[in-house]
């Protein structure tokens, strides 16, 4: 077999490649013999295939991606910007992280950081709001505290009236936002339209009841995404929920680019099949780069403490992700989330602080006195944390959060 693997031309450790040319991409590779397999995965993912081609021509080669750094495990490669396309993220995901992912040659393979040339962000129109905007919606700008949320449940089975019951109460205990879960969509025993309406109609008397400034993340994922964007727009709400990596990022890009004037809420169902291997497939912080150039204004990243996999260092790396420097682009909002309870609040915003959406569903709903006493003791032990104040104290003379604490205990 003549292959151009052998030729170890997509090697190239002692060049120069100026970061505002290539898109630098970050992986940690396993192989039986790990150069030739760099050498293959840069060919693969460039100009190169398995054997010698005739049809190759000596332009093409500007093309070509080329291994910049090889040692032990880390492997860099960098990609001519003129791979890329405007404003695509498929194309990106095609790019770096398609066949060479699946190939034999590779026994694992792991995108763990992307580094893009700014004049390639600045094709992308990134978060309309950010987490500033909708500090900026809630009324939160001055107080900094973390955003109090809930994901209604049961998941999915809740009518349309009964899902407004719930968020209404949920509203009224103290959370500033409420949300769909990722599998409620469109379906019969709710549908989308006639959901919209009577939660924004809660979300309106809770409004004039608390005071306060709330927001309803419609799950607008599906074949009728746009349509319904365009409903919640219509119908006085100010956020749309994407499904991300289910619908895929061309949808999220379609939603954004749209310019609906609706912050967008990024749920990342479905990520783990992606990112939950550390040694294989994309990372969870690579994920959330690309999030924040498709245009979320806010976006799950784990928690650490509660029920999904996540270590302390990936959750951060997320975050990093979604604030570090990036040719000006806005910094969308951590959402925490996943088996979240008020007894975790304290050790939450210690981890991650004050800049995050701390979302729960059952540690709302399950509280012993129900949705609306959930709610307030969530809201409890973020003020608590805010104000420095360990839970266990705050709880002395709150009791909606000492009943939590009491059913859930604190991590
Ligand atoms: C949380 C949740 C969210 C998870 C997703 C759920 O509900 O609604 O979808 O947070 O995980 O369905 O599990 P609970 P992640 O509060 O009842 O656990 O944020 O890690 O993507
Ligand atoms: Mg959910």
């Amino acid at each position: 077999m003549t292959t151009i693997e052998y030729q170890d031309k997509f090697v190239d450790l002692d060049g120069s490649y100026d970061p505002e040319e290539y898109v630098m991409c970050h992986f940690h590779i396993e192989a039986d013999d790990v150069r030739r397999a760099a050498n293959i995965a840069a060919g693969e993912s460039s100009v190169g295939t398995w054997t010698t081609i005739h049809t190759m021509k000596k332009r093409i080669e500007a093309l070509a991606a080329k291994v910049t750094h090889l040692s032990g495990t880390s492997m860099v490669i960098a990609y001519p910007i003129d791979m890329f396309v405007s404003n695509s993220i498929p194309q990106v995901l095609s790019d770096v992280s398609g066949n060479i992912l699946g190939m034999k040659e590779v026994h694992n393979l792991r995108l763990n950081r992307i580094d893009f040339p700014d004049a390639y962000v600045k094709t992308f129109k990134g978060p309309a709001f950010g987490m500033k905007g909708v500090r900026k919606l809630l009324g939160t700008a001055a107080s900094g505290r973390p955003h109090v949320g809930t994901i209604v449940k049961p998941k999915i089975g809740l009518d349309p009236k009964e899902t407004a019951a719930v968020a209404y109460d949920a509203y009224y205990g103290g959370c500033d936002f409420v949300k769909d879960d990722e599998n409620l969509t469109d379906q019969r025993f709710c549908p989308f339209e006639d959901r919209v309406v009577h939660v924004l109609e809660a979300l309106d008397r809770a409004q004039e009841e608390t005071g306060e400034k709330k927001a309803y993340a419609a799950n607008v994922t599906g074949p009728k995404m746009m349509e319904h964007a365009q409903f919640v727009k219509d119908h006085g709400g100010t956020c749309a929920m994407i499904d991300i990596i289910a619908a895929g990022y061309y949808a999220l890009q379609e939603l954004r680019d749209a310019d609906l004037g609706l912050f967008l809420h990024g749920h990342r169902a479905m990520h783990a099949a992606i990112t939950r291997n550390p040694v294989h497939g994309v990372s969870m912080g690579v994920l959330a780069l690309l999030s924040r150039m498709g245009g979320v204004d806010q976006l799950h990243i784990g928690t650490v403490v509660g029920k999904m996999e996540g270590s302390q260092d990936e959750v951060l790396d997320n975050r990093e992700q979604l604030r570090r420097p990036l040719a000006g682009m806005k910094e969308p909002c951590a959402v925490c989330s996943g088996g979240l309870h008020p007894g975790q609040v304290e050790t939450l915003v210690g981890i991650i602080g004050k800049d995050i959406v701390i979302q729960a569903g059952g540690g709302i709903h399950g509280h012993p006195d129900g949705t609306v006493a959930g709610s307030t003791a969530l809201r409890q032990a973020v003020d608590a944390a805010v104000e420095g104040i360990p839970a266990a104290t705050y709880a002395e003379t709150h009791e909606e959060l000492a009943k939590a604490l009491e059913l859930w205990g604190r991590d």
